[in-house]
């Protein structure tokens, strides 16, 4: 049991309080290395609010320590085997369907559009498809707010498009897997409506209602409550106010979902992604947030639902339920989480989830995503080297999704280094040890887009973050901040040629696209040998064609030299190099630069002793 006498050095010790610890040093921008000191380990926990200047409180200190107790789990040793499975050999990609292909020129991408694609992604050398939410919505979150789970969005097509589109992509030797977002519903859900008109009702207790709000905040600005004068009650939704977070602690609602996933995988889907799975199980009465860690990381609550007191029996139940019996596969989305909890959680003999989505690599320390800032890449290589190095046996690769700006953009506007950037970060995403998820348009290095207007936007976040930062900015300002940041940056129509609106649809997109398709199209990369998309099409190949990529153990070359990230992937006989250059200047090789044969650069010819920017290259020594 830790009490508020443990020392530091405890708190470390317990995975949860490691991980948690870990997180709010990158909050607060302030290097790990303070808490490896052995001094620092000793202090008991009391010592933190003062070690923090005041950041962190005694009360959070009660929070952390029923947090910590509440977890007895630890994670196994690593066991250094990797079982041979489908999906730790697949090359995931996800499509966000709005945008995607549009067949029916209403602006609004659809299954049909899908369908006409999936020869170039074949060609491409993708796997599995991963498609962001296509159920029935009010769409106040594109379709992140589900009305109906059983049904297709009619402006998406219909349940017979969605059959035939994962017979061809069966018939195809790929694999499709779905959204899945059960930690909320839509407000128009017929449970929630049924709620409303009955507090008496079975489905009353699948939402969280309650007389008087707490201070939680929602994702997307504001309380993360809303009024309902029909029940004179409050109810819980930690995105959009269309958004209902689901009870559950209700046995009948997991029943349900339960049901509903099973008649999925009836029908053939091979797994799910889970949204915000790790929200799921909220602190029984739902106390207030502690001020303090509100403050500092930008929402009221966070510590009442990330790591939910039911979490873990809640995703046992949904594995024995409805996953494991059809052998389905799942890959959680879990903001928050760190490499101790994500071992966890994805330990094969606990029985819970495939993989998580970790996010700590999205951000660099002490900035958010709509700050102003560079990332840089040192970063990237120090998280996927502690990853690599004990993190959970398996994991998702991924650097690109719907959920950020396009990370070229962040990382180096600079035109000069844009294709650069994209197939350095293609070889570190893909000879990497893990399963790799490509973001549609990942696979032609898009950037961010060129919006010059907020009613450009259409993210119901970016919308509602630019109203709020209106109060106290000017018009300019708060476009900036929002541009920073905004989803729609990864939103926009795939570009397919250098037709207007980038041959997507025949109509109006339902989302502006600027005039980078004319040069920056999937037509024009198919043509042009050394294209980004042309890369990733060799890497994939090479990466099927050698297992080391793929099972081979990682070992990193002088891990600690700036701009440098070296690594080799070993398996059996087979030893293949990466070398890589994380800047914008030339750097100087290492001592353990190979020799030998060059299966794939980002430059047209061999390094001397010096590495261009952003140079990559796959060696087979
Ligand atoms: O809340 C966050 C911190 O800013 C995000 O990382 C958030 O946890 C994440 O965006 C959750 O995303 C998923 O659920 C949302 C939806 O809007 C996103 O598109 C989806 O990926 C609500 O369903
Ligand atoms: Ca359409």
């Amino acid at each position: 049991m830790l009490t508020h006498k443990s020392t530091l050095g405890d708190v470390l010790a317990h995975p949860l309080g490691r991980d948690i610890i870990h997180r709010l040093l990158l909050q607060m921008g302030v290097s790990r290395q303070t808490v490896d000191n052995p001094l620092v380990r000793q202090l008991p926990l009391s010592a933190l609010p003062t070690l923090t200047r005041g950041r962190l409180d005694g009360a959070f200190l009660d929070t952390l320590v029923t947090l910590l107790n509440g977890e007895t789990a630890r994670p196994g040793a690593p066991t250094g085997r990797y079982e041979p499975t489908w999906w730790k050999e697949a090359l995931f990609y996800q499509i966000y369907p709005k945008s995607f292909k549009d067949s029916n020129g209403d602006g609004i991408g659809d299954l049909p559009g899908i369908l006409e694609q999936l020869d170039y992604l074949q060609t491409l050398g993708v796997d599995a498809l991963w498609l962001s939410p296509i159920y029935d919505s009010p769409m106040a979150d594109n379709g992140y707010d589900i009305r109906d789970y059983r049904k297709i969005l009619a402006q998406y097509g219909t349940m017979a498009d969605f059959r035939e589109l994962l017979t061809e992509v069966h018939r195809r030797g790929m694999k499709l897997i779905m959204d899945l977002v059960i930690n909320h519903s839509s407000d128009e859900h017929p449970w929630f409506q049924e709620a409303l008109k009955d507090p008496a009702s079975p489905q009353s207790n699948y939402y969280l209602f309650r007389d008087q709000p707490n201070n939680w905040t929602s994702f997307f600005g504001g309380s993360a409550w809303r009024y309902f004068p029909q029940r004179n009650q409050w109810a819980l939704h930690l995105f959009a106010d269309k958004q209902m977070d689901l009870n559950w602690e209700e046995p009948a609602l997991r029943r349900e979902l339960h049901t509903m996933i099973r008649d999925w995988l009836e029908l053939g889907v091979d797994g799910f992604r889970l949204d915000v799975i790790n929200y799921i199980s909220k602190s029984a009465a739902l106390p207030d947030g502690n001020p303090a860690i509100g403050k500092l990381m930008g929402y009221f609550g966070i510590e009442h639902y990330f790591y939910g007191p039911h979490l873990h029996d809640h995703l046992r139940e949904l594995h024995q339920e409805a996953f494991a019996p059809y052998g389905a596969f799942t890959v959680g989305e879990t903001p928050g989480i760190g490499r101790q909890c994500a071992k966890l959680l994805t330990a094969k003999s606990r029985g819970e989830l495939d993989l998580v989505f970790p996010f700590d690599h999205l951000m660099v320390p002490g900035k958010d995503r709509f700050d102003e800032y560079r990332y840089d890449l040192n970063y990237l290589k120090n998280f996927y080297i502690e990853w690599m190095e004990d993190g959970p046996e398996w994991m998702a690769l991924f650097f690109e999704n719907h959920d950020n700006p396009r990370p070229i953009s962040v990382i180096d506007p600079d035109p000069a280094h844009r294709e650069h950037i994209a197939k350095l970060l293609a070889l570190i995403l893909l000879t990497l040890r893990g399963t790799t998820f490509l973001f549609q348009g990942q696979e032609l290095g898009l950037v961010n887009q060129n919006f010059t207007d907020i009613s450009q936007l259409r993210d119901v976040e970016s919308l509602n973050f630019y109203d709020q930062w209106r109060q106290t900015m000017d018009e300019a300002a708060a476009f900036r901040k929002v541009l920073n940041g905004t989803r729609d940056h990864a939103r926009t129509p795939m570009p397919w040629t250098d037709a207007i609106h980038g041959g997507f649809t025949t109509g109006i997109p339902w989302i502006p696209l600027d005039e980078d398709h004319k040069t920056c199209n999937a037509r024009a990369q198919l043509g042009k040998a050394d294209s980004v998309l042309n890369f990733y099409r060799q890497l994939i190949a090479l990466r099927k064609a050698h297992p080391a990529l793929i099972y081979g153990d990682v070992r990193f070359m002088d891990p600690l030299v700036r701009d440098r990230f070296n690594w080799q992937r070993i398996h059996g006989e087979e030893t293949l190099f990466v070398e890589c250059n994380l800047s914008n200047k030339p750097i100087r090789r290492s001592a353990f630069r190979p020799t030998g044969h060059c299966l794939l650069s980002n430059y047209p010819d061999e390094p001397a002793d010096r590495l261009r920017p952003y140079e990559a290259i796959l060696w087979k020594p």
